[in-house]
């Protein structure tokens, strides 16, 4: 089998990282993001080692999306695994206080995004069958609550069920879908999240040890790699040095 990695938001975070950890594989890969430049260093990093194909894309557009996906050279058209990564948390602020606007970006990336870019790539990945991947980026704020988290937590309760939900129907097609979810990382997740504040992701990481995106990229790596009869339904990981906090209680 051809092995072409398909993966969104290649431009930062746990996206960068899987391109380098399957492009040492040997992997060929398929890398998108909004941002050009990013994605033109990475392709000409990457290059040398393996047939790299990039192309500007916002998830949110499903038409893009879809004609992205069309216009793959022959080369690239077979994908076998699908990270789909791209993604965002927006004001980490009480959910009384946010604007509508950050909770729409959130649901149109996380949720409609990851819908178009599976989607458009269902067909593909069906005909590929046995051995191929679809790896959802979840994230432990899918099942945990906490302040802050609002439509960010429910969007990756979104990716969860519908990993599960796609497994379901995929039964038969030997197309495997797993819903990674990690704790703490360290990426750029923060700084997008508060806006671009360095000392907010300083304090987060700061004294303590986060994940990095290259461990989550080696977990994404082990999942897309497992023989093709095994199905890792979902990979919940933190790192040693975070754990759940006890219930909030109001009192008078
Ligand atoms: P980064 O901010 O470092 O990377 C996010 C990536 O998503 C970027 O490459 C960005 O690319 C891309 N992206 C965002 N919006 C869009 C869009 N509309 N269309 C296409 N690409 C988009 O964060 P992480 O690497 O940490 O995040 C990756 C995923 O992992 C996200 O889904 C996040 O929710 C999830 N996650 C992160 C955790 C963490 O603590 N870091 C923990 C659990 C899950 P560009 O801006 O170029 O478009
Ligand atoms: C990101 C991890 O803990 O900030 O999904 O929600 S967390």
């Amino acid at each position: 089998m051809n092995r072409i990695a398909f993966i969104t938001g290649a431009t930062s975070g746990f996206g960068r990282a899987c391109a380098h950890r399957f492009a040492e594989a040997g992997w060929s890969l398929v890398l998108s993001g909004r941002r050009e430049e990013r994605l033109a260093e990475l392709r000409e990093a990457l290059e040398d080692k393996v047939p790299v194909h990039t192309a500007v894309l916002d998830v949110r557009d499903d038409a893009a999306v879809k004609a992205m996906v069309e216009a793959l050279p022959d080369e690239f058209a077979g994908v076998t695994c699908l990270i789909n990564n791209a993604g965002l948390a927006l004001a980490p602020q009480p959910t009384q206080q946010v604007d509508l606007a950050d909770w729409h970006t959130m649901i149109d990336t996380n949720v409609r995004g990851l819908a178009n870019v599976t989607h458009a790539l269902l067909p593909t990945l069906i005909e590929q069958g046995a051995g191929t991947s679809i790896i959802n980026l979840g994230s432990v704020a899918g099942d945990t609550p906490y302040p802050g988290s609002h439509v960010y937590g429910a969007t990756k309760a979104f990716v969860k069920q519908f990993s599960y939900n796609l497994r379901c129907d995929l039964l038969g097609t030997g197309v495997r879908v797993t819903d990674v979810a990690p704790g703490l990382s360290e990426t750029e997740f923060t700084l997008v999240r508060t806006g671009g504040n360095q000392d907010a992701h300083d304090a987060l990481y700061q004294g303590t040890t986060p994940l990095s995106a290259e461990d989550i990229a080696e977990q994404i790596f082990y999942v897309a790699t497992l023989p093709a009869h095994i199905n890792i339904n979902r990979m919940d990981v933190m790192p040693v040095r975070q754990a759940w906090a006890p219930f909030a209680i109001d009192r008078d």
